[in-house]
């Protein structure tokens, strides 16, 4: 046959309509991270258009003018696919797909194709599935047979079965009935309710350790400080999105004192609702930590805004109350010495460190074992030969670092969670002091 045969990229044309000159967050930055995510999705961005729009069209979201531009453009430059910086409505995205004659996504429908690329175990699966289930099943009326015919258009270019956002469940699954994918939608939600119960009992299992978790905008290098603290490896990629899965390490804080590093998904900005909600569980993970340590890049330019986002989900999470470190990471990407000074003085509670190159984590070691250091007890309990069951509870709640058998009762010594024994030892105390009287 002809060139054609040899896979390529898809060829994206991104666009991004702003309201005013003056938007916060600058849009042509918005449109540089879209940029980021269509070539994590495996994507090639061949062009970026920037619209300033102060109301957008309710049909054509751009104006009508735009969309004949776009289409021009779209032929000019044998365009794949075309994606929307600003969510889109259902019946925009098929007008705008059927005008420009090409696939067209948004945002969400791409972070949700990324996510369903980086899933591996089979709980990120069923999650990324869900979400895009539920981000589809509005937008399916009438609309199935639309997709299937754009796809086709790839397909006949590249000779691709699947392009960028129609990842994850099938195009024929898709075309499907609302009934039957209303059904698989809540046989998911009762998967991810089983596996959820089960995470609960290891939770519980372990929570006598120490649980400090990573949290922060994608890319900010969670997963290398995770590796560099535990010297262990966890995949680690310049991809966006390479940690979808939690992943969890036992680390040694300090002598004996083991506690739990978790990596967690990255945030990002406009991150889709449907994957929150499928998330729950492994962003849960973040709520339940002891500390929690906010890695952020500081040699990004918009360091402050991500921030900002990454403080907003961890209100959402209900984690802001939670002990938190800032860890300004990729400080050898600080040539200047002036900014980073300037960081340090405007996150004075921040911590600076390279991952990459373990530097600093000396520094960080201390601070999460000044705010640990309360959280923390060692008791001495004499249980009477009497009380079996009391041993055990001990066992449970703490790690026993001594058990002296005498011949009227076992002496433990437990290290463990200061509310926790402080709390057990007293209702054991007072049930002892009943039995007295
Ligand atoms: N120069 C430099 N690069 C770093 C540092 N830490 C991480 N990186 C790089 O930043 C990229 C992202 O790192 P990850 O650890 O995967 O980031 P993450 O926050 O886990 O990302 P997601 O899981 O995708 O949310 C990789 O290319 C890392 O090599 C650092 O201290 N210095
Ligand atoms: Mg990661």
């Amino acid at each position: 046959m002809s060139s054609q045969e040899k896979p390529r990229p898809e060829r994206a044309l991104l666009v991004a309509v702003a309201p005013d000159n003056r938007s916060r967050w600058d849009v042509v930055d918005s449109l540089a991270e879209l940029a980021a995510l269509a070539e994590t999705a495996g994507g090639e961005v061949v062009e970026k258009i920037l619209q300033i729009r102060q109301k957008p069209d309710p049909r054509s979201f751009v104006g009508r003018g735009k969309l004949a531009y776009l289409k021009a453009v779209a032929s000019q430059l044998d365009i794949d696919l075309v994606i929307f910086d600003n969510p889109l409505t259902p019946t925009q995205l098929r007008f705008i797909a059927e005008g420009l004659n090409r696939r067209t996504i948004d945002r969400t429908a791409l972070i949700l194709d990324i996510f369903a690329l980086h899933a591996r175990s089979g709980e990120a699966k069923t999650q990324v599935e869900l979400a895009q289930l539920e981000y589809r099943y509005t937008r399916l009326t009438g609309w199935g047979r639309e997709l299937s015919r754009l796809g086709g258009r790839s397909g006949a270019l590249g000779g691709r079965a699947v392009g960028i956002g129609t990842r994850g469940p099938g195009e024929t699954k898709l075309e499907v009935d609302r009934r039957r994918i209303q059904e698989r939608i809540s046989r998911l939600k009762k998967e991810l309710d089983h596996i959820e119960r089960e995470r609960d009992t290891q939770r519980k299992r372990r929570k006598r350790l120490l649980t400090v978790t990573m949290a922060g905008y994608t890319n900010a290098g969670k997963s290398t400080l995770l590796n560099a603290l535990a010297a262990e490896h966890t995949t680690v990629s310049s991809h966006l999105f390479s940690t979808l899965d939690s992943t969890t390490r036992v680390v040694e804080l300090e002598e004996n004192i083991p506690m739990l590093l978790t990596d967690t998904v990255g945030f990002i900005k406009n991150l889709p609702t449907q994957l929150v909600a499928s998330f729950r569980a492994t962003l849960q993970e973040i709520s339940e930590a002891d500390v929690v340590l906010h890695v952020a890049d500081a040699s990004d330019r918009h360091l402050d805004q991500k921030i900002e986002v990454v403080e907003r989900h961890l209100v959402e999470l209900g984690a802001d109350q939670i002990p938190r470190v800032l860890v300004l990471n990729k400080s050898d990407l600080l040539f200047d010495e002036a900014v980073a000074e300037k960081l340090s003085r405007r996150y004075e509670e921040a911590i600076l460190v390279s991952a990459l190159h373990s530097h600093g984590l000396e520094g960080l070691h201390r601070r999460i074992s000044e705010l640990v250091a309360g959280i923390l007890v060692e008791l001495e309990v004499r249980i009477p030969h009497s009380y079996p069951e009391w041993e055990h509870r001990f066992y449970e709640a703490g790690d026993v670092l001594e058990r002296i058998e005498e011949p009227e009762s076992v002496t433990l010594k437990v290290r463990g969670y200061r509310a926790l024994l402080e709390g057990l030892d007293k209702e054991f105390r007072s049930l002892l002091a009943s039995a007295d009287n």
